[in-house]
């Protein structure tokens, strides 16, 4: 009776006052599917490229080589996993089966797999190996298959499209749950001289029976995009939104720099992922050995990549003894230890954040929620308010050189130009001005002193929404301070 009597009363409190917090923002465009947010909260995981090619020394192995050079002397897909996990990533994508044709499991489609190699008697099977020692590690598992195959008799006939998609059915129901199916829209001849006319619709069908909420990726997804490049050097300007209409993967694919930079507006949510491999190769070769990526270059394109609202695939490969190479693997170390050195603290948690617009001025949608660490709170403003302008008082000067923001990608992505200044005592001076933000952007300039610093929302397509923000000092071991 009493708690009946509370709540009216508190109603007519809301009702007289006009204290109810507004309804949030209607989505704006192209929102991402619950898989995609998940997939894009992983920012960074491990490529694998493995096969005949780590062991002749070649990019490209024609579908000719022998089986029998399969043969790895010490593989260990645990230890993969163990790197892996150890440099901070979330999830393990293997080349099952690369453009030889040559399967890294003892496919029924194939007579050019581990079946017919020298390694465990023919008896091994790379993907069942690896996909349990990701689950043994808490890592997701993923699958790289070319449908370009210079082995298989049948590339070139319309009957290939069928034994592809029966391979693909073949790895997706055998591996536990895929969590990305990597899509090479690479398109050559095979031992027929022949190309194959690719039938993308089959394909995705069936990644999609067998894994419903896979992240496909291609050119055009579409899950999830290619980012343009294989330098791990994503668009300054990058939305996430783009129009597939009418490209196909490979040589149907939109232009490069689309690729690179997405569309503002466009008809699609297909968020970029950025692949680049650790080493000047995607396959092992003990002539790269002392080439491994130098580690101010790998945080370069750390920043070049999740910085700038993509994801990272690192491609990493094992050797010919089936293992990661501690030149390649004390790289990974290093790099994690510059990471999670530079974001462990995050100086605007503890300074007094404020806007000069927010939603119905209620706290539901305060700029606090920027420094709040949950994904599902955010700030924004009212629906007609496209500009808007957030403060940063750290009570005290503080010293720091990158500035994260991030905006709630599932209302759709809005920014499209903001700017940053710092207050030098007297007056406000201009840091940077930039395009886009997307899940995460993150801004790198000249270190810095200062008590207060903010953050101009100058143009969004519709009412900004954001969900982060960081300031950090990165470490000063590499001194990579640029
Ligand atoms: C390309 C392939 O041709 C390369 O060998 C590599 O697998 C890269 C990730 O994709 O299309």
């Amino acid at each position: 009776m009493k708690s009946k009597f509370f709540r009216l009363l508190c109603l007519v409190f809301f009702v007289l006052t006009g204290c109810t917090s507004p309804e949030p923002p209607a989505p704006f465009g192209a929102v991402p599917n619950q898989y995609q947010i998940e997939w894009q909260k992983l920012e960074y995981y491990m490529f694998i490229h493995f096969g005949p090619n780590t062991f002749t020394d070649v990019e490209w192995g024609d579908g000719k080589e022998n089986p029998k050079v399969f043969n790895p002397t010490a593989l260990d897909c645990r230890q993969w996993a163990a790197t892996a996990k150890a440099a901070g990533m979330k999830a393990i994508i293997i080349t099952a089966k690369h453009h030889d044709g040559f399967c890294l499991w003892p496919s029924n489609y194939s007579t050019h797999t581990v079946r017919e190699s020298a390694w465990k008697d023919g008896k091994g099977d790379v993907l069942k190996e690896l996909s349990e020692a990701c689950r043994e590690y808490g890592l997701l598992f993923g699958v790289y298959l070319s449908p370009w195959d210079q082995n298989h008799p049948a590339y070139g006939t319309p009957e290939y499209n069928q034994i592809f998609s029966s391979t693909l059915d073949e790895v997706l129901s055998n591996c536990g749950h895929v969590f990305e199916q990597w899509f090479d829209g690479a398109n050559g001849e095979g031992p027929n001289g022949k190309r194959q006319v690719y039938d993308w619709d089959l394909f995705n069908a069936t990644v999609y029976r067998n894994q419903p909420h896979a992240i496909i990726f291609s050119d055009v997804g579409p899950g999830c995009r290619w980012m343009g490049n294989e330098r791990g050097v994503a668009g300054e300007t990058n939305w996430s939104t783009m129009n597939v209409k009418g490209f196909e993967p490979g040589i149907g694919a939109p232009p490069a720099k689309i690729l690179n930079e997405g569309e503002e507006g466009g008809a699609a949510w297909l968020p970029a992922e950025t692949d680049v491999s650790i080493r000047p190769g995607w396959f092992y070769s003990a002539s790269t050995d002392e080439r491994v990526k130098s580690l101010a270059h790998l945080v370069d394109i750390y920043y070049t990549s999740v910085g700038r609202n993509s994801n990272l695939l690192l491609n990493v490969p094992p050797d010919r003894r089936g293992l990661i190479h501690p030149n390649d693997s004390s790289r990974l170390m290093e790099f994690r230890r510059i990471i999670d050195e530079t974001f462990a603290v995050n100086l605007a948690n503890s300074a007094k954040i404020t806007a000069n617009h927010t939603r119905g001025l209620s706290s539901k949608y305060g700029a606090k929620n920027l420094i709040d660490g949950k994904f599902d709170t955010y700030w924004t403003t009212d629906d007609d308010q496209f500009s808007a302008t957030i403060e940063i008082d750290f009570g005290k000067p503080q010293t720091f050189n990158r500035l994260m923001l991030q905006e709630y990608i599932p209302l759709g992505q809005r920014v499209k130009t903001f700017s940053v200044e710092y207050f030098d005592g007297s007056a406000w001076q201009h840091i940077k001005r930039q395009t886009t933000i997307g899940y995460k952007r993150i801004l790198r300039f000249p270190m810095l002193t200062t008590q207060k610093l903010r953050v101009h929302i100058e143009e969004s397509l519709a009412c900004p929404v954001l969900n982060g923000i960081g300031v950090f000092k990165d470490t000063e071991i590499l001194n990579l301070n640029r």
